[in-house]
């Protein structure tokens, strides 16, 4: 029997793995979580670990929500013994391996909040990654950890931008 050769291309085709629906699914998120600041107090910051399953590097570049006017990718320096925070273009996630954004580390700065955060809550956030792709998870608010070392605990708050 004599195949048409267009349906061998089409058989062909129909035994193909199916193509690799981008890089989005490399990248997981665990444990967000938005710290839960006094009220009035105007910029918090947003933690998580996030993991690359993926055989290529991956950065985030960009994070918004809709609590904040304004959100900025952060990370601490030890400046002569002062924890100073400071803006960065990306956070860097290696192939194979997992970012954890925490206090006294990277962080995603949530500027101008335009509402009270209340332990508990949900905030959403969009991440932004270098390959297009982007997230979009919920944050709880929680109470700052009491494992975290910051020399003063108005840090953050103290900070000029
Ligand atoms: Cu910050």
């Amino acid at each position: 029997m004599r195949l048409h050769p267009t349906l061998i291309i089409l058989a062909t085709a129909l035994t193909l793995p199916l193509p690799t629906l981008g890089s989005e699914t490399d990248l997981t998120i665990a444990d967000a979580y938005v710290r839960l600041v006094p009220p009035g107090t105007p910029n918090t910051a947003a933690f998580m670990t996030i993991s690359n399953s993926g055989s290529s590097d991956r950065k985030l570049i960009q994070a918004e929500s809709p609590v904040a006017r304004n959100a900025e990718l952060h990370t601490h320096l030890n400046d002569q013994g002062m924890m100073r925070m400071r803006q960065v273009a990306d956070i860097e996630i290696k192939a194979g391996a997992q970012t954890e954004l925490k206090p006294g580390g990277y962080h995603v700065m949530l500027l101008d909040l335009q509402q009270p955060l209340k332990e508990g809550d949900s905030v959403a956030l969009t991440l932004r990654f270098d390959d297009g792709s982007t997230k979009e998870i919920d944050a709880a608010v929680k109470k700052p950890q009491t494992a975290m070392k910051a020399p003063t605990p108005a840090t953050h708050g103290a900070m000029k931008y």
